[in-house]
């Protein structure tokens, strides 16, 4: 029999833009894309007017377009420059758009409120702007977040996409003005918006500033002897780790399929505790890893538990989350472990 191409062949010969191209999701993205045949150009805001990133982000964002190498073309588009986003998109004319940049962390967004809303509600409005006037037809995937859900009395059960909204915080409350711009254009101009809510999702080349990716940073270091312990906070709430490269499996196939929705979830519908985190990458480990808890960082979370159901994006792309959790905590301990001293101190 011959073999089915992944996506049924969408998105070979097809231009793809990625936005956010340099981060941890656009790098998995484009990955994918290459490899489904795609032409694939991926922006960066690096020279960029909201720039300002701390010096781990650069370095990893260069081992990140290190690795895709020639298979893309980075272009630098600051996403908040309305001009800048209309010119790229009446010069690439991509047949489908992952939109990924934004200001990606939770607790950074409380320090800065303005320039979170700027660029993940701007931002994504002047793409969408930009998508409309060039009379873009295919798929505009807008990556929001769980983080627009109402958490509080979260239990057990997973949360769908009819649950409760009300994020708590600066970035999840960006997200969802980011998604009511998206679907107003879904609406009023005609741009095939989906709009995806994923979970925790982890996994190689994450900048190590995640809770998964912080611990295994750490052990990485400790079994390379350039530091003594793995230093932790609160280890009793419970997430849904989803392997980044279910994630991207995810966008492609949600882009490559008819659907029936605009808002998607992608999560396992699984949760592990934090502490079970730990102990499984202790596990994993090829030395004794000392911890110790740190008071500075011990605040117990306002949300014990935070797990998804992706049985709408199951029921109309057959999606599921296919890595084991130990799979992958232990592909994310491997990254690190490849890493240089100087990147594991
Ligand atoms: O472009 P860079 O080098 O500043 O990198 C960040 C980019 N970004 C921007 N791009 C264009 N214009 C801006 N004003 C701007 N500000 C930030 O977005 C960065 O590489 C990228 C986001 O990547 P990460 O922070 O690694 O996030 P991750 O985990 O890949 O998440 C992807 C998406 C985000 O929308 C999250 O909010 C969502 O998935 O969960």
């Amino acid at each position: 029999m011959p073999e089915i191409p992944p996506n049924n062949g969408f998105y070979r010969g097809k231009k793809v833009l990625v936005t956010g191209g340099g981060g941890f999701v656009g790098f998995h993205v484009a990955r994918a894309l290459v490899s489904e045949g795609a032409e694939v150009v991926c922006s960066t805001s690096r020279g960029g007017r909201t720039g300002g990133k701390i010096r781990a982000d650069e370095l990893y964002e260069e081992i990140r377009v290190a690795a895709l190498g020639e298979s893309v073309r980075f272009e630098t588009l600051d996403i908040t420059d309305g001009p800048a986003a209309r010119a790229m998109l009446l010069e690439i004319r991509p047949d489908a758009l992952v939109h990924l940049a934004a200001m990606s962390h939770v607790g950074k967004s409380f320090e800065s409120e303005a320039l979170t809303k700027l660029v993940n509600v701007d931002g994504t409005r002047n793409l969408l702007e930009a998508a409309a006037e060039c009379g873009m037809s295919g798929p505009f995937l807008f990556t929001s977040s769980a983080e627009v859900y109402d958490f509080r009395g979260a239990n057990e059960k997973p949360l769908d996409e009819n649950s409760k909204l009300s994020p708590r915080n600066p970035y999840g409350a960006s997200k969802l003005e980011a998604e009511r711009v998206a679907l107003e254009f879904r609406e009023k101009r005609g741009i095939d918006v989906i709009v995806v809510r994923p979970f925790n999702h982890v996994g190689p080349y994450q900048t190590p500033n995640f809770v998964v990716s912080e611990f295994a940073w750490k052990i990485a270091g400790i079994e390379r002897g350039v530091r003594d312990l793995l230093d932790h906070g609160y280890l009793g709430a419970k997430r849904d780790f989803a392997h980044v490269s279910d994630v991207v499996r995810a966008y492609l196939a949600l882009i490559s399929s008819p659907r029936n929705h605009c808002v998607y979830n992608v999560a396992t519908g699984e949760a592990h505790e934090i502490e079970e985190v730990l102990e499984t990458l202790k596990s994993l480990a090829k030395v004794k890893i000392e911890t110790r808890t740190d008071e500075g960082k011990f605040r117990p979370s306002e949300t014990p538990v935070l797990v998804g159901s992706s049985a709408r994006l199951a029921s109309e792309t057959g999606w599921t989350a296919e890595t084991k959790f130990e799979d992958v905590l232990a592909d994310t301990l491997e990254f690190y472990r490849a890493l240089p001293d100087e990147l594991l101190r």
